[in-house]
């Protein structure tokens, strides 16, 4: 592939007005005939139309209605070039392509799923539907007419709004949409098959009607009724918050079951990976609900985050995704409990984001090359570019900050915009100078801040020394210095909050500090007593923190802190320090105890009525044996994490023994079941105390008859994970996986979570047990949601189990990557990034990936995709 690079952006020479596209449907042979009209741009000489082109039949061209020479064009493998064209005024081309919907393997462009005709534009796929200037800054008008025969796709949808549709002969009928809203070629979307469908209304602030519907496969119409109800509480939700209205008379929802990723915001109809919109208690858990309701909102967030303002190029996906996730952070906060989401955000960044910048796959939020934009759709652009909205936020406070926002709304409305364009609103609007901390979008790389606290009785002073330095990553050794908001607090030993103001007398914003420079001096007057210093409150910077604190500091904070993500983190960062000293013991050879500060700021914690369930559920569990690897960061021995992380879990859970059994007595909702975050929280809470009761007194048995009798999801899955990972290959084990398999076999859905838990016991038999798998007829290649449920868990999910001493994981996986490659580049290569933190194992196991890799490598027809992945990788 050729790089492409941001320094290299060219407004097109041809600007297009309409696009009105009619297609014909069949399996192998659909004709696409698209008549776009257009003009060169003012100066733009007579250089010839370069239209994007892939894996396209060509079969005919007109300019203004009259068949064109062959001397004027030439079709090539990625385009087709157009000479000789008018300097000024307007002319047409129609450009007819054949295309085979149901080979298509990649999905990307338009395909079939489960016999429906649907499409993924998003980056590059409309190319792949017909000849185009497809980049994001061609904004457009389009009429999408739609053929096929009745009885195979009673429904025909397009983006907009539905102008006429009427009969044809042989069986055959059509429908024409038109979208009034210019768009980019990637916003482009078209359903067709024998759908049912799910209706509402909904009314805009100013009173506008909306038609809302969702389509499902037939049978499956109850199981949209969450979705629908998500979908009606975001449009409310951005009225209220943002002032944002929607702006069609329809808004449409299709949920297939063949999809790269989770949903896809196409203009007024939104495409979901149908695991986004089908839910009922007896087949999903209350996690997939909240996942509903937040990828509903984030694509309905989307029609003004990324539709009525767009990206000007791929550089700067952040603008829509950050802003994007940004917004739906914010309404599952409104919506649930914030903090426990700012807790499940900040879990989220370090498992992926915080790798993902500090291994060989780092990139800045607004990346300056790619090879292959597909691969750009990452943590790092999604969740550190919420981040860093967050922190414009936290900079510049609440109120400046929607002014900023309210500006470019305002000022860019039916742009194709930039990561400038963005900032200067907000500095036009408040009077801030914004450009050190544009260094957040343009710098990959986790900054780290080094704090030393000196504290003088004599003197009643307290000084902090902050430092800030930011790793070198790939392609970017030295790094400029950030402007990095820093919220912090100060406990008196009595456990009261000592007020900023009483001590600061220093420029402090509210608990905010303002590191901007390289090293920070700060100095607090009047302090009575030694303090406890609470660092990056409600994570209000994507950093790490280096800062040697006592564990009795850390129990005084997991006890006292009134910022409840805050008082969340101390108890993380306690037991984290615990499993490092741990892992060292175990390989050290030496027995593992756990500290009584733990156990007693853990045990204190999950007894509090006073604290939400869900805090509670989050607070006692420990950090994940990838999280505990990141953080040790070098020669990483998966098994002795395992070991050690175990051993400390049944020291707790000996130790809490009373206060696990009166959870798993008491806690769970009578009635109904019903999806919201309380009764979450408390089913949560319920797993996790029942997770330590396994390791103290209850046997398997015990496990089987919760299993059987639960009456939803969350309870049954839960209770199942809890079984074959605590006891895998025990009878109790494999008799409810059995039976569950028995129950859910017609539904793939929740046979994908039976996938996912075997494929992560952490056993080294768990590979033979996922190659077995691969041979059942639950299990199939062509189906990301399969892959990534079988192949993409084990990988991402199973440290112990995937990362074999003896290599024959990462083999097994090289293996499948290359054979998934040749159908879904996409999914092979974001299923390979499993491997991005390779090189920070241990020698023996980091040899044996790198060979893997190289055996990627060394195939000769990988795709961009893999190809990409694999040189970073290995680079
Ligand atoms: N914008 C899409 C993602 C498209 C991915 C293309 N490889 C979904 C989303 O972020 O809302
Ligand atoms: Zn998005």
């Amino acid at each position: 592939g050729q790089e492409v690079r941001l320094e290299d952006y060219k407004p097109t020479d041809f600007e297009i007005e309409t696009v009105d596209l009619t297609f014909r449907l069949t399996p192998s042979r659909t004709i696409v005939t698209n008549r776009i009209a257009l003009r060169r741009r003012s100066g733009g000489g007579n250089a010839p139309l370069i239209l994007d082109g892939d894996d396209l039949t060509f079969v005919d061209l007109k300019i203004d209605d009259r068949t064109a020479d062959s001397s004027r064009f030439s079709v090539s493998p990625s385009g087709l070039e157009i000479r000789d064209l008018p300097e000024t005024e307007f002319f047409t081309l129609e450009i007819v392509t054949e295309i085979a919907p149901a080979d298509n393997t990649k999905l990307m462009g338009l395909y079939r799923s489960n016999g429906i005709y649907c499409t993924q534009c998003e980056a590059e796929g409309f190319r792949r539907i017909t000849y185009f200037l497809d980049r994001p800054d061609v904004l457009a008008i389009y009429t999408t007419r739609i053929e096929a025969p009745i009885k195979e796709a009673p429904l025909l949808l397009s983006n907009g709004n539905l102008k006429e549709r009427g009969p044809l002969s042989e069986g055959w009928h059509y429908a024409i949409w038109h979208d009034p809203h210019p768009k980019p070629s990637y916003l482009f979307a078209l359903v067709a098959g024998d759908l049912a469908v799910v209706r509402d209304d909904f009314t805009t602030a100013s009173g506008k009607p909306v038609k809302l519907e969702i389509y499902v496969e037939h049978g499956k119409e109850a199981r949209a009724a969450y979705a629908m109800d998500a979908l009606k509480r975001s449009m409310r939700w951005d009225e209220e918050r943002f002032g944002r209205e929607y702006d069609l008379s329809v808004f449409m929802i299709v949920a297939v079951s063949d999809f790269n990723m989770g949903a896809m915001e196409n203009k007024g109809l939104n495409v979901f990976n149908d695991k986004y919109v089908l839910a009922d208690p007896e087949t999903a858990t209350d996690t997939d609900y909240a996942n509903i309701e937040a990828i509903i909102a984030h694509e309905y967030f989307h029609n003004w985050t990324g539709n009525r303002i767009t990206c000007r190029d791929w550089f700067q996906l952040c603008l829509k995704e950050g802003l994007t996730v940004y917004r739906d952070h914010e309404f599952s906060a409104d919506t649930r409990s914030r903090p426990v989401k700012r807790i499940a955000e900040v879990r989220l960044l370090k498992a992926h984001q915080f790798p993902e910048d500090s291994g060989p796959l780092a990139h800045p939020v607004r990346p300056k090359r790619y090879q292959e934009i597909n691969n750009f759709y990452t943590a790092t652009v999604y969740e550190k570019g919420s981040e860093v909205v967050r922190m414009l936020a936290t900079i510049l406070g609440a109120e400046a900050f929607k002014s900023g926002l309210d500006l470019y709304f305002e000022r860019h409305d039916g742009d194709a915009a930039t990561i400038e364009d963005f900032l200067t609103c907000f500095e036009d609007a408040t009077g801030t100078d914004l450009s050190q901390f544009s260094v957040w979008y343009h710098q990959a790389g986790t900054p780290v801040l080094t704090i030393g606290s000196r504290f003088d009785a004599s003197g009643r002073t307290l000084t902090v020394d902050i430092e800030q330095s930011v790793p070198p990553t790939p392609g970017e050794d030295r790094k400029k210095l950030m402007h990095i908001p820093l919220r912090m607090g100060l406990f008196d030993p009595d456990g009261g909050e000592i007020r900023m103001r009483d001590v600061s007398g220093i420029d402090i914003s509210g608990d905010v500090l303002h590191i901007t420079d390289r090293n920070h001096t700060v100095v607090f007057q009047n302090v009575q007593a030694r303090p406890t210093l609470s660092l990056n409150r409600s994570f209000s910077a994507p950093v790490n923190i280096r800062y040697e604190q006592s564990s009795s500091d850390l129990a005084h904070l997991a006890r006292y802190e009134t910022d409840t993500y805050s008082r969340w983190q101390a108890l993380n960062d306690l037991a984290t320090r615990e499993l490092i000293a741990a892992t060292g013991a175990t390989l050290g050879g030496e027995t593992v105890q756990c500290s009584n500060a733990l156990i007693d700021a853990l045990l204190s914690t999950v007894s509090d009525a006073r604290l939400e369930p869900a805090l509670r559920s989050q607070a006692i569990t420990l950090p994940g044996e990838a999280d505990i690897a990141r953080e040790i960061g070098t020669d990483i021995d998966p098994d002795a994490i395992f070991a050690a992380r175990s051993a400390v879990s049944d020291d707790i859970a000996r130790h809490g023994r009373d206060a696990f059994e009166s959870v798993v007595e008491n806690i769970l909702p009578g009635g109904r079941y019903s999806p919201d975050a309380e009764s979450a929280g408390q089913r949560a809470l319920y797993l996790s105390a029942l997770n330590y009761l396994t390791r103290a007194a209850l046997p398997p048995d015990a496990l089987l008859p919760i299993f059987r009798s639960a009456d939803n999801m969350t309870i049954m899955s839960g209770v199942l994970g809890i079984l074959v990972h605590r006891f895998p290959g025990s009878a109790g084990a494999e008799t409810a996986l059995a039976e569950f398999e028995l129950r859910f076999r017609d539904n793939p859905l929740v046979i994908d979570k039976w996938l996912a838990i075997q494929a992560t016991i952490p056993d080294p038999g768990t590979l033979e047990r996922v190659m077995r798998l691969m041979g059942t007829r639950h299990f199939s290649i062509e189906n990301p949601n399969r892959v990534r449920a079988l192949i993409g868990s084990f990988a991402a999910g199973n440290p112990t189990g995937f990362n074999l001493p003896d290599g024959t994981a990462y083999e097994f996986l090289a293996e499948q990557i290359i054979g998934l490659d040749k159908r879904n580049p996409q999914v092979a290569a974001r299923v390979l990034t499993a491997m991005r933190s390779w090189k920070s194992l241990e020698p023996i196991r980091r040899d044996k990936a790198r060979a893997a890799l190289a055996v990627i490598a060394q195939q000769s027809d990988l795709s961009p995709d893999v190809r990409d992945i694999t040189d970073r990788m290995l680079g």
